[in-house]
């Protein structure tokens, strides 16, 4: 089966800015509506950040050293360009492969690798799968693996900001598997009714798991999903970093003034596997992978910078070792911390955990001292 609709942008057009290869905009684009140099270069690093942040968690995991990795490796233009529209007040509602965004608004590395790790400097307490990152900091929301919850709540965290006469927005991703869920339906259906100031974000990225993205909906496009729910929605060329800038810039802009949600596709490919769990060739032909290699959104976005003088190859392998030395210390230090408590179990829920909680985690203590603690066990997380 096929993931891609190799040659049909005809079909239903992608909104584009920059020229296939990168160094142009498209013909009739006013580049005065582009943003400024300084953001151009945070969305580059931020891109730059998670390739290398990938590439070594996924060999941390191939080592046995972090448990699950979902890397974004190919979707860095459609994450971290849409992610740009957004404010330090405005809330993010993330899917499986966002976490860059936190990083992106934040959240430092070494919190990220903590996290990764689960040790006790993981704001999750290790209670959470990796590769599901949380940032109370910066309004970065711990994503549930339960496809498409996280829309809803974005809704809600939208209705409490215009409840609250807030100009805060909510930005809710969700990938192209996900819109087949109820969240999807009941989060646009509710955005719709109430205009709450969210905009959704679909990360089309050809597949979900091994189902194909031609195979998830008999719709004209994701963007047109949109029209069912009273909203604008529009389809975007995901590899195209600054076409995904404009286009989720007007749609924060749109839900700020008050005008309501809209949704917005960003239609790129997942270069890597599901997960560190999966085998994609298995199930996709690998002449797919090449036609969307060469379509790599950080070599485009980099030829475009380059030809405008706004980076030079010094700069990026001044960036490259910089960031890499940095990802090696979180790794470092976060090695060189223990599990969080077995205390901590019982944490955060409640102000005073319950007399039921507190026997257990006595009872846990009592078996950890005297038989000690559970041997590590052979064991896989199928997805
Ligand atoms: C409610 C629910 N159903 C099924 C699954 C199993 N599952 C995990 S990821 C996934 C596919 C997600 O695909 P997509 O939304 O396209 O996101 P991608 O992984 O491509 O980023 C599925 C079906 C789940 N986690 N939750
Ligand atoms: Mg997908």
């Amino acid at each position: 089966m096929s993931g891609i609709r190799l040659g049909d942008p005809g079909t239903f057009p992608l909104r584009k800015v920059l020229s296939e290869e990168g160094t142009d905009c498209v013909e009739g684009f006013d580049e005065a509506g582009l943003p400024p140099r300084d953001t151009l270069l945070t969305v580059y690093r931020a891109m730059l950040t998670t390739r290398l942040l990938d590439d070594r968690m996924l060999k941390l995991q191939r080592q046995g050293r972090v448990a699950f990795v979902g890397t974004a490796t190919g979707l860095e233009a459609a994450i971290h360009g849409s992610a740009a529209a957004f404010q330090a007040q405005d809330w993010v509602f993330s899917a499986l492969r966002e976490g860059g965004v936190a990083i992106q608004r934040g959240m430092t590395l070494d919190a990220y690798v903590a996290h990764m790790f689960g040790n006790e400097q993981d704001s999750a307490k290790g209670r959470q799968m990796p590769n599901h990152p949380q940032c109370k900091e910066v309004n970065f929301v711990s994503w549930s693996s339960v496809i498409g919850t996280q829309l809803p709540h974005a809704v809600g965290v939208a209705l409490a900001m215009k409840a609250r006469g807030e100009s805060a927005v909510a930005c809710a991703y969700i990938g192209d598997g996900g819109t087949s869920s109820s969240g999807f339906h009941s989060a646009l259906n509710f955005a719709g009714v109430t205009k709450a100031p969210v905009v959704f974000v679909v990360v089309d990225n050809g597949w979900a798991i091994s189902v194909p993205s031609s195979a998830q909906t008999a719709s004209r496009s994701y963007g047109a999903k949109a029209s069912a729910y009273g909203m604008p929605g529009e389809d975007v060329d995901g590899n195209d970093v600054l076409a995904c800038m404009v286009a989720v810039d007007e749609a924060a802009e749109r839900a700020r003034a008050g005008d309501g949600p809209s949704l917005v596709c960003l239609r790129t490919y997942r270069m890597g596997g599901h997960s560190s769990s999966d085998d994609p060739s298995r199930y996709r032909d690998e002449e797919e992978v090449r036609h969307w290699a060469d379509r790599d959104p950080i070599l485009r976005f980099e030829r475009f910078l380059t030809r405008r003088d706004i980076l030079d190859e010094k700069d990026r392998e001044e960036w490259v070792t910089e960031i890499t030395g940095t990802i090696a210390s979180a790794v470092d230090k976060a090695e060189a911390v223990g599990p969080p408590a077995l205390e901590t179990l019982v944490e955060d829920v409640w102000a005073n955990p319950p007399r039921h909680l507190r026997k257990q985690v006595v009872e846990a203590l009592r078996v950890v001292a005297e038989q000690g603690a559970a041997e590590e066990v052979e064991g896989r997380f199928p997805l």
